[in-house]
């Protein structure tokens, strides 16, 4: 049994992988911003595991670190960190870019992970254990028009994971790069501003990847056995063939 940390838990990839590792018997860390959603998901859960909800935005530092700090003793060994907390806003040229979401991007995607993880690796180093799984994505493979800005930030989480595995392989710490196709959850209805017409067509015409597919392929890596370290894996639908090459029907 294993104590897990999920940003982002309360949508999406970060909501299955939750599922998924409460079903499997872990203890679950649930993280998200907004209250009324992550009790109904702690509520949930609570039926079948052990569960501690945290809200803070990754965003601001501040929030980030106390509500790491007020996770009671009983919880804070977090043996696994899932960073999945990020979104893409806008599809747009860099000239035409809306700077606004261009923040939103760096601040979550990049800075985001960046001020959970430092909040949490120094126990894990401690410990000489631990998991960090940070969801990537195949932008940072390959860049495509009007994408550029969310394509840079996958690209640093790809970096970090590298760097991360760096710093962290002498103590005993794991480090996974997980790279998402085409998944379907409100990744495009975030993208496109609430268009959910124009969400759909991002699915349209072939059998997108689903969160559940996403969270089969974290768990696979994280109960992988202990000298075993899934260091990269990138999952497409089997109509896709790079980020803007997809077969539809
Ligand atoms: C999401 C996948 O191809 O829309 O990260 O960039 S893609």
């Amino acid at each position: 049994m294993k104590t897990i940390l999920i940003t982002g838990a309360t949508s999406g990839i970060g909501r299955s992988t939750a599922e998924l590792f409460a079903k499997q018997g872990n203890r679950i860390i649930i993280c998200g911003r907004r209250n009324e959603v992550l009790e109904a998901l702690n509520k949930e859960l609570s039926q079948i595991t052990d569960v501690f909800s945290l809200k803070f935005d990754v965003r601001n530092l501040k929030e980030v670190e106390s509500a790491i700090q007020s996770l009671p003793e009983s919880w804070k060994n977090i043996d696994v960190l899932i960073n999945n907390a990020g979104n893409a806003h806008g599809l747009q040229p860099l000239s035409d870019g809306n700077t606004e979401d261009w923040d939103m991007m760096i601040d979550g995607n990049v800075k985001g992970l960046l001020y959970v993880s430092k909040t949490i690796i120094p126990a894990m180093k401690e410990r000489n254990s631990g998991h960090i799984v940070n969801i990537s994505s195949v932008a940072a493979r390959q860049t495509y028009v009007n994408g550029v800005v969310y394509c840079s930030t996958k690209k640093a989480v790809d970096v970090i994971s590298e760097g991360m595995r760096l710093e962290l392989t002498e103590f005993g710490i794991r480090v996974t790069n997980i790279q998402p196709g085409a998944v379907e959850t409100d990744f495009s209805l975030v993208r496109f501003k609430g268009d959910a017409e124009r969400a759909a067509t991002v699915y349209a015409g072939y059998q997108p990847l689903t969160a559940e597919d996403i969270a089969d392929s974290i768990a696979y890596c994280v109960n992988a056995p202990k000298h075993v370290c899934v260091s990269d894996m990138t999952i497409y639908p089997a109509a896709q063939a790079e980020p803007r090459t997809i077969y539809r029907k």
